[in-house]
């Protein structure tokens, strides 16, 4: 067919003479002729370049120390460490969707509060008296052991009136957030004030009553000893505690979620994918999604595991299988 444009550009388009000339003028045009694709963009089994690493706690609570003594709390708005995959290009990422970090909070500092779209959640490891989190003007004294919940959009800043540093690992969804990119962040001026003090919260898991509800837990399709923690508030992110058995390998399985480990107690190493990776407590190490998993406690061992399972499973993505 002969096109007969006005327009001359689109007359030498449609009557382009061979496939080189057309990808020339589509070119400009900001069209990609699918028989051009530089890389394919379907694949039959799941890719990603995120690697299963592991993060001491020794090492970064070293480094929050040395930043303890370099950078106060007010100047650094947060003192924490990121975990950032070691892949290229990547400065921020812990997986695709989810980043963790340390943080330490001085005796005497205050780390102010704000709000953004991201949920949030921590894993408290060591704190004294009088560490605490402030979320939308109600105090919550931080436990060992507990994981508190900020989601999304709620206001949430740390004190620390206690005789000694806190430590804990952040777990968000900013990555997630910014591929989608509905992000938004206020700032309050200093530490909210204090409406309510109380640890009786749905944004509060002490580790009592997670032990609590793991001794009555009975062992899940694939034989884990795990609890989900019921976190509604926090719709991107599946939160798990899982009790490990020493010398007691768990089910290889692969999954399309990306799964983060944090060590609650115990030692051990996982195998995920290719990569073995040894931990012990505060210790992190994750599972980019479709790489098998299997722990193999060489202790009694508890992890938390924070997890984009319910993004792929409202999405109707979701898809698991157990590895011989
Ligand atoms: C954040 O708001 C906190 O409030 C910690 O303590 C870590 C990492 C990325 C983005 C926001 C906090 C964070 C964060």
């Amino acid at each position: 067919m002969r096109a007969d444009s006005q327009d001359p550009h689109l007359s030498a388009l449609a009557n382009a003479v061979d496939l080189d000339d057309l990808r020339r003028q589509l070119d400009p045009l900001d069209f990609m002729a699918g028989w051009n694709k530089q890389e394919p963009s379907l694949w039959r089994e799941p890719r990603t370049d995120f690697k299963p690493v592991a993060w001491r706690w020794e090492a970064a609570k070293a480094g929050l120390d040395a930043a303890g003594r370099l950078i106060d709390a007010e100047q650094a708005e947060r003192r924490n460490l990121f975990m950032v995959n070691p892949i290229a290009g990547n400065h921020y990422a812990t997986l695709r969707t989810l980043v963790a970090a340390y943080q330490m909070l001085l005796p005497g500092e205050k780390a102010r509060t704000h709000r953004h779209s991201p949920n949030a959640l921590r894993l408290v490891l060591d704190v004294a008296d009088d560490c605490y989190t402030v979320v939308d003007g109600v105090r919550i004294d931080m436990q060992p052991g507990d994981v508190l919940l900020t989601p999304g959009m709620s206001w949430h800043g740390h004190g620390n009136e206690g005789s000694a540093p806190g430590y804990w690992i952040d777990f968000l969804d900013v990555p997630l957030v910014q591929l989608l990119e509905p992000m938004f962040l206020d700032l309050w001026e200093g530490l909210q004030p204090v409406a309510d003090n109380t640890r009786e919260s749905p944004y509060v898991f002490s580790m009592a009553s997670m032990q609590a509800q793991l001794a009555q837990a009975s062992a899940d399709e694939h034989g884990r000893m795990r609890i989900r923690l019921d976190a509604p508030s926090i719709p991107t992110t599946a939160l798990f505690m899982q009790t490990l058995t020493g010398g007691e390998a768990t089910t290889r399985l692969r999954s399309t979620e990306n799964q983060i480990f944090a060590v609650v107690s115990g030692a051990g190493d996982s195998q995920i994918g290719e990569q073995s990776l040894s931990w012990s407590r505060g210790d992190v190490f994750v599972a980019p999604g479709w790489h098998a998993v299997q722990h193999r406690p060489t202790k009694d061992a508890l992890l938390f595991c924070v997890s984009d399972l319910p993004v792929h499973e409202k999405l109707g993505f979701h898809r698991s299988r157990v590895e011989g």
